[in-house]
């Protein structure tokens, strides 16, 4: 096994990426490509095309992605001959069409010839919708109707009905694509799709991956018939039947055996969705919480057991059979602090932690929530900033007040709904940091603080494809009947950045219920309007 390497692929929103990395899971090799620059015949802007609350892109754009990058991995100097097994990870939730006859292209596809001039022909439906559409509000509530309401739908699937989910996806092609549905043999989900490529066949869908489509019972671990039956006819078919995460589904096809000189022994492993892989590649245990910084905040947390949640998702764990994970979106991440840091920073974030610093935690009693977009939970829009005596105020009397409850009002949430899954906030659990925000120590402190908890950063750069080289090692490790906790053992600890100080909970706590009666107060108002 020493010369063994493993292949990672991650197919996210912008760029399709490749990781090679050894039996120790040391980086070797990587490469990208960026759909909007390296694929401009294509149109897309983000990685997507948008119309409306429609939002998609092209399969052949995805297979033409990974024509070039598997040239770009050659050019880096990866042995091919040496990558004991492949697995994958993408953007959750979008689906693909194979039309009638597609699996017969894939198992015979001419190494000589690029793939996606052999597969153009075969997608039913040309452009795929993806995690941003949020264009099937009525295919939502007829899910939910059907399975008796959106508790009942959560309890099954792990989430109540959402756009951007699968199930509503495939129900609205099915309504106005009535044709195009009847035509296809197969719908995968982008991860799938990708691991079919690899494959030569039509690949399962991973448990994980499966639970963001509000199709999959997340208990039986089975299509549930009666949602199933709620978004289109004999969709069991065209799904395949999902299997475990860490699933060895077979050897590379031969397209990749010829053309690019994989072993015959390459393993192909199932592959996930980016926030599973996500949990993977920051080696997440039962008393962490994945706290990702991006563009939309993102929190992973461990579940020994499925809950029923009223928001956020609850998934399959993608590393063991009995395990769970919740997933809770924020939509006002990194833009909302980048507002602020404009606003009263002069876009320094240099000025914007000296600010921050200069102000004491609990900011004086002061408290403020940004909702510049739509939140996801909770369902809120708009500013609002409350002084010490409790009344909302439309400004506050400094910059520096200004920053520090913004930061405190973003984290407060977080934990506020966080702990509403069951997150117990004490002393054994640690904080794993990552995304683009990780970086700046100053407002990591806060995170402490108001969790009350250490904050851990890993140095990687990319959790999602990080987790997909790991898991294909991991499937190879777990079917002769090693644990995954083994196989990363020797890898380096993560760093410790910022502890919380001794008075956090006595600041925190109280602003906890705090922010708790202003969501009740400001949602009653719109319920009132
Ligand atoms: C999760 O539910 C999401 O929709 C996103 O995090 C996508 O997976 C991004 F790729």
């Amino acid at each position: 096994m020493e010369n063994n390497s493993y292949l990672g692929i991650d197919l996210s929103t912008q760029q399709l990426k490749a990781v090679v990395v050894d039996n120790q899971l040391t980086v070797l090799h990587e490469a990208q490509v960026q759909f909007d620059n390296d694929l401009p015949e294509f149109r897309t802007h983000a990685g997507v095309v948008r119309k409306g609350r429609e939002v998609w892109a092209s399969p052949v754009m995805w297979v033409k992605a990974l024509d070039m990058l598997m040239d770009r991995l050659r050019i880096s100097g990866t042995q091919f001959e040496k990558i004991a097994a492949i697995s994958g990870t993408a953007q959750q939730h979008g689906s693909v069409y194979w039309q009638r006859g597609s699996e017969k292209v894939l198992e015979s596809l001419s190494p000589d010839r690029f793939m996606h001039e052999q597969l153009s022909g075969c997608f039913s439906v040309k452009e795929s919708p993806v995690w941003q559409d949020s264009s099937t509000s009525k295919q939502c509530q007829q899910l939910e109707a059907a399975v008796g309401g959106p508790l009942k739908l959560a309890e099954i699937t792990g989430s109540k009905a959402y756009e951007r989910f699968t199930g509503p996806q495939i129900a609205k092609i099915f309504q106005t694509k009535p044709s195009a549905y009847e035509n296809t043999e197969r719908i995968s989900v982008v991860s799938s799709f990708v691991c079919s490529l690899f494959l030569g066949h039509y690949a399962p869908i991973d448990y994980a991956d499966g639970s963001g489509m509000n199709l999959m019972d997340i208990t039986q671990k089975k299509w549930s018939k009666i949602c199933l039956e709620a978004c289109a006819p004999g969709l069991s078919e065209k799904l395949g039947e999902p299997v475990p995460s860490y699933t060895l589904l077979g050897p590379v096809s031969n397209y990749f055996v010829e053309r690019f000189d994989f072993s015959t022994d390459c393993k192909v492993v199932a592959f996930t969705g980016d926030n599973p892989a996500s949990l993977i590649g920051m080696r997440q245990t039962k008393n962490d919480i994945v706290v990702s910084l991006g563009t939309s905040d993102t929190l992973i947390l461990w579940l020994e057991k499925p809950h029923t949640l009223p928001y956020g998702h609850v998934l399959c764990n993608p590393l063991n059979g009995e395990e769970y994970m919740a997933l809770l979106c924020f939509k006002n991440g990194s833009l909302t602090r980048e507002r602020i840091r404009d606003d009263c920073a002069e876009g320094s974030w240099n000025l914007f932690n000296e600010l921050l610093d200069s102000t004491p935690r609990g900011n004086f009693g002061n408290m403020g929530l940004y909702f510049d977009a739509q939140e996801i939970i909770p369902f809120v829009q708009g500013d609002f900033r409350y002084n010490k005596a409790g009344d909302r105020v439309s400004r506050f009397s400094s910059k520096e007040v200004e920053v520090r409850a913004a930061i405190e009002g973003q984290f407060i949430a977080r934990r506020a709904h966080a702990e509403d899954l069951g997150l117990s906030v004490g002393n054994e659990m640690r904080i794993l940091a990552t995304g683009g925000a990780s970086a700046n120590q100053t407002i990591l402190q806060v995170l402490a603080d108001v969790f009350n908890a250490d904050v851990y950063v890993l140095d990687i750069v990319n959790s999602a494809v990080l987790g997909a080289a790991y898991q294909a090692k991991h499937a190879i490790v777990h079917a002769s009947g090693s644990s995954f906790k083994e196989m990363v053992s020797h890898l380096g600890h993560p760093h410790l950045v910022c502890q919380p100080h001794r008075d956090a909970a006595s600041i925190y706590d109280p602003m906890l219920k705090r922010y708790r009666n202003i969501i009740q107060a400001i949602t009653n108002d719109h319920q009132k309007l």
